[in-house]
């Protein structure tokens, strides 16, 4: 019998509905409810995030940790190291959520050497994997940090070392095999460090050039270790470099567009990494899924007044509802799901505090869902959408994009008088307000 970390919490966290007052219960959320034609556990898929939860002891730039979390004791040992994980999978099981995600380092500790991590690595996925079939929960995805050392000060694949980029490319290696290893449904690479603090010493488009290359390599690998779960690059704008190459989704789509790698990556999107790019979280969302290229989310959002990514819990619907809503446009998830890379306040010190960050982020989610299907089945939106462009359906509009037009004969018909552009309502107002019905009517 392994130590129960959360007693507090005696079993699985209950549906409890609207009207109910027990604060760890689900308001929202109920698993098997089949929203649009699937149960809410598959349209969702929630995955708890490694890092935040069960690696983060509250410690911050300014002080030192304030959580309780006993398993953080002796973090360098094995020991540890699985009584971390009984913590993460006793908590996975209780909120009752299908996935969880890791970085390599957030389940192994370093060692001196790099093959002292690679050993540890092995071990703890091994673990992983025992809990995972004893449990029943599965990985969304897998990553590596590659930030947090101090080897990646100046970057991993971006480093002026080719000596880093090396020991990142090692790092990858192992973090990849062990998603692939444990099922993992997608690999994610957040390029943390890959950017700059100063344009003085640094070569912008040699960086590029070695990024492009580093992600070339790890397509590869997928290819050869036969992983058939999507790439994901995690656009953010800046933090913890002054700016980052993935800046935001178009950017990433441009860059992948350039090196002939938009077969193999799509992305993983995050709430605030939206907001510190500006745009709203709906804009990245709607630009993955018109463009081929959405995979997954993270769920954790910022906080307005603060310009830094402060990873709180989702508590919004009104800005979920409309990227859930672009997600079901685009035929829902598939390997992708709803990550919490969320971290409680500094003050929220106890372990429960996590049943209630998690229960509340997920609710929301919840609603988003029925939102975003009300919306979708009902054709709120679509239908203004289509009717908004439908004379490029007719033969004006089909003849300049099939080609078929130029300038000079546009100009001859607009001369002729035989073109007359008619004005219209864009219907912006009323639109809000049937998105506002929705979001207060569905139950
Ligand atoms: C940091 C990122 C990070 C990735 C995983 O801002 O969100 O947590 O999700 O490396
Ligand atoms: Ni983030
Ligand atoms: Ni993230």
């Amino acid at each position: 019998m392994t130590e129960a970390f959360f007693s507090d919490v005696a079993g699985r966290v209950p549906f409890g509905g609207l009207g109910g007052d027990e604060d760890v219960a689900y308001r929202v959320y109920d698993p098997d409810r089949i929203v649009a034609g699937k149960r809410m556990e598959d349209h969702l898929r929630i995955a708890v995030c490694y890092w935040h939860s069960f690696a983060w002891s509250g410690a911050d730039v300014f002080g030192d940790g304030t959580l309780d979390r006993p398993w953080l004791q002796d973090s360098a040992s094995l020991d540890a190291a699985r009584r971390k994980m009984d913590a993460a999978f006793e908590f996975f099981t209780k909120l009752g959520v299908p996935f969880f995600t890791f970085h390599d380092v957030d389940i192994a500790p370093q060692g001196e050497r790099f093959s002292d991590f690679a050993r540890n690595l092995e071990t703890m996925v091994e673990e992983a994997e025992k809990r995972m079939a004893e449990t029943g929960v599965r990985l969304l995805w897998g990553t590596a940090n590659l930030f947090s050392h101090p080897r990646y000060a100046a970057g991993a694949a971006t480093n002026p070392d080719p000596a880093v980029f090396a020991h990142a490319a090692a790092q990858v290696r192992h973090a990849l095999e062990a998603t692939h290893h444990l099922g993992g449904q997608n690999y994610v690479l957040w390029g943390g460090r890959e950017g700059y603090e100063s344009l003085l010493n640094t070569r912008l488009a040699h960086e590029e050039r070695q990024l492009a290359r580093f992600l070339t390599m790890v397509a590869e690998h997928k290819r050869d270790i036969g992983f058939e779960g999507p790439l994901l690059i995690e656009p953010k704008p800046a933090e913890p470099t002054k700016h980052q190459y993935d800046h935001d989704a178009a950017t990433v789509h441009g860059f992948l567009a350039r090196y002939d790698l938009l077969d193999e990556f799509r992305l993983n999107l995050e709430v605030n990494h939206a907001t510190l790019a500006g745009h709203s979280f709906h804009h990245e969302v709607a630009y993955a899924v018109e463009h081929g290229l959405f995979g997954s989310i993270d769920a954790n959002r910022g906080d307005e007044q603060n310009g830094w990514d402060t990873d709180q819990f989702p508590n919004s619907v009104d800005e979920l509802s409309l990227a859930m809503y672009e997600i079901l446009r685009g035929g829902g998830f598939t390997t992708g799901g709803c990550n919490f890379d969320t971290k409680l306040r500094r003050q929220s010190i106890d372990r429960t505090d996590l049943f209630h960050g998690h229960i509340g982020g997920i609710d929301t989610l919840a609603r988003a869902l029925l939102v975003a299907a009300e919306l979708h089945e009902r054709e709120t939106l679509s239908a203004a959408r289509a009717s908004r462009y439908a004379d490029w359906d007719g033969e004006l509009g089909a003849g300049i994009l099939e080609g078929r037009e130029t300038l000079a004969s546009l100009e001859r018909r607009v001369s002729a008088g035989e073109i007359v552009p008619t004005g219209r309502s864009g219907r912006q107002e009323l639109l809000e307000n049937r998105v506002n019905a929705a979001i207060w009517s569905v139950s």
